[in-house]
C-alpha cells in the first residue's frame, strides 16, 4: 500500500516540470510571487514531501505549485520524497541523510526538541508515548536541509520553527567541526500560503493521511469526484459569500481555495459571487479547480504509464543528489575526526 502511494507520489512530482509549461502559457493565473526581491546565483534550495497518500490541492497550493516557479529562478535545487518519516524509499537511497541526522543527535539536547509544538501535537496523536523516529524527526528534518548545504527553504509559517532549530543545530555543529561549514538557512515564503481546510471540518487543515478521503480533494481525483467533494463540503446556514475565516471557517475555505486556483483575491472572489448563494457558488469553485486540474491529471495519466521514464528520472535525481550528500558527509566525518 505504502509502495502504491510512493508510485502516485513520484508519478506526480514528475509532472511538476510539465505543468510549468501551464504555468508559462497563463502566468498571470496562477503565478507565484516572490516575498524576497533579491536572489543570490548560488542559492541551494531543498524541499520535500511526505509519501502519506495522494496529495492534495493543499500540498499542491502551499508546496509543489511553488517549486515549479522555483525552477525558473537561480540556484540549485533539491526536491525530495521524505520517506524516511514513512519507512518507504527513495530519501533513503542516500542513506547519507541518517548519517548525519545521527551526528546531529548526539549534540541535540532532548529538552530542545521536546518545546517545539508540532512535536509536541504529534506525540499527543501517539499511542504507547510515541516513537523515538516521531521524537527525532525534526533532526531528520534538518539534517536534510543541512545534507545540501541548502541556503533557502520554501516554507509555509508553521514551519519556521524549524528553519529556526536547523540555524541552532548547524551552528551548534559548526562549533564542533572547527568551521563555518553550514551556511545559515533562509525561509522564503509565497505570497500562497494559506493552509488549505479539511472539507468536513475546516476547523484543522487538510492532510493525506486524514480518515476519508471526502476530507480533501487528491489531485488524481475526476471533475466528478472533485464536484461531489465540494458540493458536499462543511459550510453554514448563511448563504451570502463573504470571507470571514474565524466565524464562517468553511466558506472562507472554499473562497480560499478558489483564489489559489483563479488568483484572484478574496474581495474580488467575494464581489463575482455576490448574489449567489453558497451551493451556487460550490459550483463556481468546483470550476475554477477542475479547470487547473484537469490538463494536469491528463499529464499524470500519460506519464504513469512510462514506468522506464519514471524510474530514470528517479535514478538521475538521486544520483545528482548522492554526488553533493556524499561529499558533504565526507567533510563533516573527517572535520569530525571519524575517518581512520
Ligand atoms: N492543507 C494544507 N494547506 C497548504 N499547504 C499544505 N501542505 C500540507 N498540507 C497543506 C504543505 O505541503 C507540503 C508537503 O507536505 P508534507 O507531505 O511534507 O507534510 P504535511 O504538511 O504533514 O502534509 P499532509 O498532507 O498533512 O500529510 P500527512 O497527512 O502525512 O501529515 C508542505 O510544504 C506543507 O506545508
Amino acid at each position: 500500500m505504502q509502495l502504491k502511494r510512493l508510485g502516485i507520489m513520484q508519478r506526480l512530482l514528475r509532472k511538476v516540470p510539465v505543468y510549468l509549461k501551464c504555468l508559462n502559457k497563463n502566468k498571470q493565473k496562477i503565478g507565484v510571487r516572490f516575498i524576497s526581491s533579491s536572489i543570490p546565483e548560488d542559492r541551494v534550495i531543498f524541499s520535500g514531501i511526505q509519501p502519506t497518500g495522494v496529495p492534495h490541492i493543499g500540498n499542491y497550493l502551499g508546496a509543489i505549485k511553488y517549486w515549479v516557479s522555483l525552477q525558473q529562478e537561480p540556484g540549485k535545487i533539491f526536491y525530495s520524497i521524505v520517506d524516511l518519516h514513512s519507512i518507504t524509499i527513495p530519501r533513503s537511497d542516500i542513506p547519507e541523510h541518517t548519517l548525519l541526522s545521527w551526528a546531529i543527535g548526539c549534540v541535540v539536547p532532548v529538552n530542545r526538541l521536546k518545546i517545539l509544538p508540532q512535536w509536541q501535537e504529534r506525540m499527543k496523536q501517539s499511542k504507547d508515548g510515541g516513537h523515538i523516529g516521531t521524537f527525532t524527526y525534526p533532526v531528520l528534518q534538518s539534517a536534510d536541509i543541512l545534507l545540501y548545504k541548502a541556503t533557502h527553504i520554501p516554507v509555509g509559517e508553521d514551519q519556521l520553527i524549524h528553519i529556526n532549530l536547523t540555524n541552532e543545530l548547524a551552528q551548534v555543529m559548526n562549533r564542533r567541526l572547527l568551521k563555518p561549514f553550514f551556511p545559515r538557512v533562509h525561509s522564503i515564503s509565497t505570497s500562497t500560503s494559506t493552509r488549505i481546510r479539511n472539507l468536513r471540518d475546516p476547523s484543522v487543515k487538510m492532510s493525506k493521511s486524514a480518515y476519508s478521503e471526502q476530507t480533501r480533494i487528491e489531485l488524481t481525483d475526476s471533475d466528478d469526484h472533485i464536484w461531489r467533494k465540494i458540493r458536499r463540503s462543511v459550510t453554514d446556514c448563511t448563504s451570502e459569500i463573504a470571507y470571514d475565516p474565524e466565524n464562517r471557517p468553511g466558506v472562507s475555505n472554499l473562497i480560499e481555495i478558489h483564489c489559489g486556483f483563479s488568483n484572484l483575491t478574496p474581495d474580488e472572489v467575494c464581489a463575482d459571487a455576490k448574489g449567489l448563494d453558497t451551493g451556487q457558488y460550490k459550483r463556481v469553485v468546483a470550476d475554477a479547480v477542475i479547470t487547473v486540474l484537469a490538463p494536469l491529471r491528463q499529464r499524470f495519466h500519460r506519464l504513469r504509464n512510462d514506468e522506464g521514464h519514471l524510474k530514470s528520472v528517479l535514478k538521475n535525481g538521486a544520483d545528482r543528489a548522492r554526488e553533493v550528500a556524499v561529499a558533504n558527509w565526507e567533510c563533516v566525518r573527517r572535520l569530525l575526526g571519524l575517518c581512520a
